[in-house]
C-alpha cells in the first residue's frame, strides 16, 4: 500500500475525533468507487477524500485565527459560520502539512462544503462522497441520491446543493453566496444548457 496514504491516515487518526475519522474513511472508499465509475484518478480519489475534513475538529476561534495567520480571506458567511472555513483551511493544511502539491486534489477539498459552479470531476466525486458516505444518515433521500450517483453526477450535484440549501433555510442559518451560486449553475445544467460547459460528460 502506497506509504503516504498510511502516513496521512496515521495524522488523521490523531487529529480527528473518531466518528469523524470513520467519516473520513467512508469518504475515501466512496470516492474511490466513483472514480472508477467515471475514470478518475483512483489515488487522487482516496487522497482527497481522506483530507477533505481534515481541519474540521479545530474548534471555530482557532479556525478564525489559523485562517488569519495563513492570509486564507473569510468571507461574511465564514465569519457569521466559521465551521464553513475547515473546507479552505482543510486545504491549506493538505497543501502545507501533508505535502500534497496537485492542485486537483486541493481544489476538491477546499470546495467540498458549497461546492461551486462547474466542478471538476474529482471536485464533483468529493462533493457527492461527503454527503452519500455509508456512515451518513442525515438526509432522507439517501437512497434514491446513492443510487443515482453512480448515473449521473450533475443531477446528483444539482439534488444535494438542492436538498442542502433547503434544510438551511428551514433552519434558518446563514447560507454562503457560493451554495446559491453553485445550486444555481447546476439547476441550469440539469434543467435547460449551460453554454460554457455544454458538451462535457
Ligand atoms: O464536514 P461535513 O459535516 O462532513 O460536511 P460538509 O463539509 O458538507 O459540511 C456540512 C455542513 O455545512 C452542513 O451542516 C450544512 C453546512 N453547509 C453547507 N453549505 C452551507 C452550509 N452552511 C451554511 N451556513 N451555509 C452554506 O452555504
Ligand atoms: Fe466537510
Ligand atoms: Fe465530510
Amino acid at each position: 500500500m502506497n506509504s503516504n496514504i498510511l502516513y496521512i491516515r496515521m495524522k488523521l487518526k490523531e487529529k480527528l475525533d473518531e466518528d469523524r475519522y470513520e467519516h473520513t474513511l467512508g469518504v475515501s472508499y466512496t470516492a474511490v468507487c466513483l472514480a472508477m465509475r467515471y475514470g478518475e484518478d483512483l489515488y487522487r480519489a482516496e487522497i482527497a477524500g481522506l483530507l477533505h475534513d481534515c481541519a474540521k475538529c479545530i474548534p471555530d476561534e482557532i479556525k478564525l485565527r489559523k485562517c488569519r495567520k495563513f492570509n486564507i480571506g473569510i468571507s461574511a458567511a465564514e465569519l457569521a459560520n466559521p465551521s464553513l472555513l475547515h473546507a479552505k483551511l482543510g486545504a491549506y493544511y493538505a497543501m502545507n502539512k501533508y505535502g500534497v502539491r496537485d492542485m486537483e486534489v486541493i481544489n476538491a477539498i477546499q470546495c467540498h462544503t458549497t461546492g461551486k459552479p462547474a466542478m471538476s470531476t474529482l471536485e464533483k466525486i468529493i462533493f457527492i462522497a461527503d454527503y452519500i458516505e455509508p456512515r451518513r444518515d442525515r438526509a432522507e433521500d439517501l437512497p434514491k441520491v446513492r443510487k443515482m450517483a453512480f448515473v449521473d453526477l450533475d443531477r446528483t450535484v444539482y439534488i444535494i446543493l438542492k436538498d442542502t440549501l433547503d434544510y438551511l433555510k428551514k433552519k434558518g442559518g446563514p447560507i454562503d453566496p457560493m451554495s446559491e451560486k453553485a445550486y444555481r449553475f447546476y439547476e441550469e445544467e440539469v434543467n435547460g444548457t449551460n453554454s460554457d460547459t455544454a458538451g462535457q460528460e
